[in-house]
């Protein structure tokens, strides 16, 4: 009996559990963070755009997070907009000690925007945005958070219309602002329909530069970006062996990218 008594009450649990997740994104990704947010996600699946950019015409209508201390908001937008991503990233990017949350935000008129959110006065609130693309049905997919040039400040780097425009874009987030520092046409981290976001990676050079690894509009060759003095440079270029169909990895014994080509072999490519 005992057990049986444990069996149900683990029945129960799980049931809740269950009941409770039940409006998470069907595809979405359960984003874990290390500051004060411990777990963001995204919510109330909605077929109100009608875009299909990530595969399926269903988007997030909320984003839920979970502090480290237990506590969940969740934020949920007004019918005009989407979260069209299947996850909601958790980083400092600051420098303050609390996680931002980035997500891409779409307006079903005006397309995409990249969005920060955080707590702020016990809410989920957005802090800032870039514009929207300014036209329904335009997409920008986030690429990499990192300091690519040293200087200590971090880089958020996203791909606009990456399946038309394919425009390379950093940004910077200080003082509750946003500010975009420079762009590069050229790039694409994302194949239309295809729901695999992760066509990117931070890798250090032979070199020691640290670089954007990233596909040319092919997908069938990895781009190394630097960043110096304020502009994105293509330090080399890789062909791919075919077009890239998977995220992009790398290994970190190894430290060789590591992905799939059509027609699925699997490559290791060495950083140049
Ligand atoms: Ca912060
Ligand atoms: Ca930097």
């Amino acid at each position: 009996m005992k057990w049986f008594g444990l069996t149900l009450a683990l029945m129960l649990a799980c049931h809740q559990a269950s009941a409770s997740d039940s409006t998470r994104l069907p595809d979405g990704i359960v984003s874990t963070g290390s500051n004060d947010i411990a777990q963001a996600w995204l919510t109330r699946p909605t077929k109100r755009y009608a875009h299909a950019i990530l595969g399926d015409a269903i988007e997030a209508g909320g984003l839920r997070v979970k502090l480290a201390d237990g506590r969940l908001y969740e934020h949920i937008l007004p019918k005009g907009f989407v979260f069209e991503d299947r996850r909601a990233r958790l980083i400092d990017l600051d420098g303050d000690g609390r996680d931002e949350i980035v997500v891409v935000l779409s307006s079903v008129s005006e397309g995409a925007a990249l969005a920060i959110y955080g707590i702020v006065d016990d809410a989920v609130r957005l802090k800032a945005k870039t514009p929207h693309i300014g036209r329904s049905n335009r997409w920008l997919n986030p690429a990499e958070f990192a300091d690519l040039d040293g200087d200590g400040k971090l880089e958020i780097t996203a791909v606009w219309t990456p399946h038309l425009g394919r425009v390379l874009q950093a940004w910077q987030y200080a003082g509750g602002k946003l500010r975009r520092i420079a762009s590069i046409q050229g790039y694409s981290n994302h194949a239309i329909g295809s729901p695999v976001q992760d066509l990117t990676e931070i890798v250090r050079l032979t070199d020691g530069r640290t670089a954007l690894a990233i596909p040319t509009p092919g997908y069938d060759e990895v781009a190394f970006m630097v960043f110096e003095q304020g502009e994105f440079v293509e330090a080399a270029r890789i062909p791919a062996g075919g077009r890239i169909i998977t995220a992009i990895h790398r290994n970190e014994n190894t430290d060789k990218l590591e992905f799939a080509t059509y027609p699925k072999t699997f490559v290791t490519m060495a950083v140049p």
